[in-house]
């Protein structure tokens, strides 16, 4: 089996009595079947209900499994969506202290997108100070979480403001016509809970409008809005190279991981690391070196190039290296053994946000307002763990992957430039007419444990370049295709004729021997930055989103956030492969608008595929059948 496992590593873990995700995930077999198909109800305390077809059809209240499954979706799509809009709320009310001048921690790194959203947004720039513009684009985009009024007058065009800012004119027609317009994202997902309890809507057709409504919440009020403001505050992301896989840990320094979804603390350990390398030389070590772990190292690779240590299912494997010192944490896919693992080795782990305590970890709550103390004494408790670690059994991999990483829309607009300096895009959407480069597909998400240490994620994006796509990602993904070298100029030698052509000749262009066939752009939120640029490429050909040779995989997704960001690609109109497949088989009405109907709808659908080879299949087939660019 072709698997990024790295042996050595989990015969530590047996030895050093360490359990890892994969022992867990043995432990939790058969999985209950009712769960598996999402065919179980337990929205009210009449339940459980589950459904056997002929025998049980209905839960006691009446709910079918149309109903039940579409219901389970929604909450999940909800979910997945909190967690974004939270986030993108957590940087907004940074980006507010900031204009406030209530903290000197952080700057205004980008003021050219400050402004450019402030103008999109309809704001009076001139004569106006940075912090004025900030704060006036922070106020609009609290309207996101704040409106009230619009929720009963959604047809007078009161929606999201970040719509302005991101979404084109076809599309916003598309949505408004099947009435799906957000109008406050806090709202519409406290509306998603209360449509989906006992009692009140009884059709599955309307629960799926609601799902496909969040996924606009995802897409806009979350996920686009917290990459522009991150943006705004640490700045656009540009080419930048770096290191990948567990081998980037060093056995003489204090490593620091940093872990999560938030650049906020993660920025701010970082710079203290660089001020603080002193601190550590006094114990012994030969610096402080920090790196990434899931979405908090993808934001890191792209604005700083800090190397990248691992997916999600690498977390607790890192501890396992006994290598690391700390391991700090904010929000969002940290996995809750990572106290247990820590405790066998003598790794700190240090947990930040006050919804995301684990007992026994060292709790370090983290304000925007004292950002400095906190990284300071988080890089102090790193090195008193340092002092214990010396001398004790340490295993690193030798692996490391080089990559290039830091694919902004604004980076890619700058690379293509060099071929055709006023429309940057034109040489790719020639390429994209002519069919030397197939299409563009935007492979994303998660690690799931159910696929066991297979590489689905590195496979189906071999296949793809092989074929002549180019692939485009973010997340786990990212950190996957690094250690597979996928984002190295050399992979070139995997692709297509017409793709490697392509690289080669931008790479040449700007310096570099080719371009990596699979760009990294960046975190899970940073799917916007995906959407930006199918937005711009549609823009640039003239051409609808859902007409463009253009598709979405998220090939081994595991949390609801993955489904938030499907339902968004499927809003733009951009096809979406699911894999494990979505648990919708047991109702009809949600697998045929979800994998058909959609396309009339919104121009896109669902695909499943539980093999790389299938995969690609189907979504070859897809960029083929869209060839009147
Ligand atoms: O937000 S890819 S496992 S780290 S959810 Fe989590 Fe999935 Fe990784 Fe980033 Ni995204
Ligand atoms: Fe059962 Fe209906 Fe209650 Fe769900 S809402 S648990 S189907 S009675």
């Amino acid at each position: 089996m072709n698997s990024w496992v790295d042996p050595k590593i989990v015969s530590k873990a047996r030895r050093d009595k360490a359990k890892l995700v994969f022992d867990r995930f043995e432990e939790q077999q058969p999985q209950c079947v009712f769960g598996l198909g999402d065919v179980c109800c337990k929205n009210c305390f009449q339940g459980p209900c589950r459904i056997i077809p002929g025998k049980q059809e209905e839960g006691v209240c009446g709910a079918n499994a149309d109903l039940i499954v579409t219901r389970n979706l929604l909450r999940h799509v909800a979910a997945g969506t909190a967690c974004h809009t939270d986030h993108a709320k957590e940087v907004l009310l940074a980006l507010l202290k900031i204009s406030e001048g209530k903290t000197k921690s952080y700057p205004i790194k980008d003021k050219e997108k400050l402004f450019f959203v402030a103008r999109k947004l309809g704001l009076k720039t001139f004569g106006k100070s940075v912090k004025q513009v900030a704060k006036s684009v922070v106020l609009e985009a609290l309207e996101e979480f704040r409106r009230q009024e619009g929720l009963l007058k959604q047809r007078e065009g009161l929606t999201l403001n970040w719509f302005k800012v991101r979404a084109n004119k076809e599309r916003m027609k598309a949505w408004s016509k099947l009435d799906i317009l957000p109008v406050n994202a806090d709202a519409e997902i406290s509306h998603a809970l209360h449509q989906t309890t006992m009692g009140n809507d009884a059709d599955p057709v309307n629960v799926l409008l609601s799902v496909l409504k969040l996924g606009l919440v995802d897409g806009f009020a979350g996920m686009s809005l917290a990459t522009d403001v991150q943006d705004i505050i640490f700045g656009t992301p540009y080419l930048t190279k770096s290191t990948a896989n567990l081998g980037v840990l060093k056995k003489d320094w204090v490593n620091i991981i940093v872990h999560g979804h938030l650049p906020l603390l993660s920025e701010k350990v970082l710079e203290w690391s660089r001020k603080m390398g002193l601190h550590a030389k006094k114990v012994g070590a030969k610096g402080i070196n920090v790196v990434g772990m899931c979405c908090t190292g993808n934001e890191l690779l792209m604005r700083q190039g800090v190397p990248m240590a691992g997916h999600v299912m690498q977390q607790e494997m890192a501890l396992v290296t006994g290598a690391v010192d700390a391991t700090v944490v904010d929000l969002q896919c940290i996995y809750p053994s990572l106290q247990d693992i820590a405790s066998c080795y003598n790794t700190r782990l240090i947990t930040t946000i006050d919804f995301v305590k684990i007992p026994g970890a060292l709790h370090l709550p983290f304000e925007v307002e004292n950002a400095d103390r906190s990284a300071k004494k988080i890089i102090k408790e790193a090195v008193k763990a340092f002092q214990k670690r010396k001398g004790k059994n340490v295993l690193i991999p030798e692996k490391v992957s080089e990559l290039y990483g830091g694919f902004s829309v604004e980076a890619i607009k700058t690379l293509l430039s060099k071929l055709d300096k006023k429309n940057p895009f034109k040489p790719l959407i020639n390429e994209m007419k002519s069919g030397n480069v197939l299409g563009i597909v935007a492979v994303v998400g998660c690690r799931n444990a159910k696929l066991r240490g297979q590489a689905f994620q590195e496979e189906l994006t071999r296949i793809l370049i092989k074929n002549n796509v180019l692939v485009v990602g973010t997340g786990c993904w990212a950190h996957a295709a690094a250690q597979a070298d996928l984002m190295n100029p050399r992979a070139v030698k995997l692709a297509g004729d017409g793709l490697k052509h392509f690289l080669e000749k931008v790479g040449e262009a700007n310096g570099l021997e080719a371009l990596p066939p699979a760009w990294h752009m960046g975190s899970c939120v940073d799917c916007s930055r995906i959407g930006a640029l199918f937005t711009q490429l549609s823009e640039a050909s003239n051409t609808s989103l859902p007409d463009l040779p253009i598709a979405c995989s998220a090939p081994e997704y595991m949390a609801e956030k993955s489904l938030a960001i499907g339902v968004y690609f499927l809003d733009l109109g951009v096809t979406t492969h699911v894999n494990p497949a979505l648990s919708i088989k047991g109702s009809k009405i949600a697998t045929r608008v979800l994998t058909k109907d959609l396309e009339k709808l919104v121009g896109s659908r669902v695909i499943f595929g539980s093999t790389p080879e299938t995969a690609a299949k189907k979504i070859i087939g897809v960029l083929k059948s869209k060839r009147n660019l």
